[in-house]
């Protein structure tokens, strides 16, 4: 299997993020992706594709406001990473504004997503990371193919950041390979998270089926996205799917909501699968409440391999480091 790792990835480095009341480390950091990196071995540097594919996916306004809000907030007379405090509430007025305070409100919905330093290299890296991976599905070089993507990319939309997400990796690749000439794609996210900025960018299409088993959100971040009832827009009704599952859920509970999500991606038709995976759903994660053993990512893995088609595999969450490297290779392996 081929496996992207690029260490341009591991300059975004957050201080911290704002959490139940008080600042917390950041959670997402860069020793994630050293861990499974080298845990995984035989790993290759991403290739260089170029803005194009990523502006297939992101407003250039959003880009221009990612590529420079770290020197804007320095501009400012400010220090540290770049954070928003005022957030437009959904149904103002759109309004061109310059002072990065508003910038950063504009483009971002959480206080977990800060523009460091190093924010927009790495993003970049991460979303070039996914198009390497892609390269040998699209061949028809390769069955399955590994991207370590950081940061993550999946609650990113096409004009936000937001839950430690810049810029999408998995919609940046689904949408590569539709431009390819794959006619229908399936992106399967089976984070902890529900992938909000995925659905977002995809709702009212009909060649890319998003399906997504997550954490219930009226107990669990993001909350205004990723109800069951979510089922897609216009052209793209039908060609979402939302399969919330308590706090608490273990792999007895967790497999009759995959065999659901691969028994619509085969009704489907895709003639590529691209998984968002988060090792977050992890009994021992510090920052989310499924019961997944190490084990169970290998079970997950063979009966998402059993839908027979390509895969391009994206990493997203999962914050047990001492973990991460061995649920990550778990679930590789069952490939
Ligand atoms: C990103 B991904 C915990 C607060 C949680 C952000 C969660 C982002 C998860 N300190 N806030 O889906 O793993
Ligand atoms: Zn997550």
């Amino acid at each position: 299997m081929l496996k992207v790792f690029d260490p341009r990835q591991l300059g975004h480095a957050p201080e911290r993020e704002f959490h139940n009341g008080g600042w917390a480390d950041y959670a997402e950091t860069p020793v994630r992706s050293r861990i499974v990196a080298e845990r995984v071995g035989d790993t290759v540097p991403a290739r260089d594709f170029g803005m194009a594919p990523v502006e297939r996916v992101h407003s250039p306004d959003y880009l221009a406001f990612l590529r420079t809000a770290h020197d804007r907030w320095v501009e400012a007379g400010r220090t540290g990473d770049a954070i928003g405090y005022v957030w437009p509430v959904v149904g103002r007025r759109p309004l061109n504004l310059s002072r990065i305070d508003a910038l950063l409100g504009q483009y971002s919905y959480d206080a977990a997503t800060p523009v460091a330093a190093g924010t927009w290299d790495a993003a970049y890296w991460g979303a070039q990371t996914a198009l390497t991976a892609l390269q040998p599905l699209l061949d028809g070089e390769a069955r399955a193919s590994f991207a370590l993507c950081r940061p993550p990319g999946h609650h990113s939309g096409a004009d936000y950041c937001g839950g430690y997400c810049y810029l999408n990796n998995a919609a940046i690749a689904a949408q590569a390979a539709i431009d390819a000439g794959k006619r229908r794609v399936a992106i399967l996210d089976i984070d902890y998270h529900h992938g909000n900025g995925t659905q977002d960018i995809f709702l009212d299409r009909d060649d890319v089926l998003f399906a997504s088993i997550h954490a219930d959100p009226a107990t669990d971040y993001p909350f205004y996205w990723g109800h069951a009832d979510e089922r897609g827009e216009g052209d793209g009704v039908g060609a979402t799917l939302n399969l919330p599952l308590p706090r608490g859920t273990g792999i007895e509970a967790y497999l009759p909501a995959l065999d659901t999500a691969l028994a619509a991606i085969d009704a489907f038709g895709p003639e590529l699968m691209i998984v968002s995976f988060g090792a977050d759903t992890f009994a021992e994660d510090p920052i989310s409440h499924f019961k997944l053993q190490t084990a169970d990512y290998g079970t997950i893995a063979r009966r998402i391999a059993g839908a027979g088609l390509p895969v391009l595999i994206v990493l997203e969450g999962g914050y047990a480091v001492d973990a991460l490297g061995e649920n990550v290779d778990a679930f590789l392996n069952g490939f």
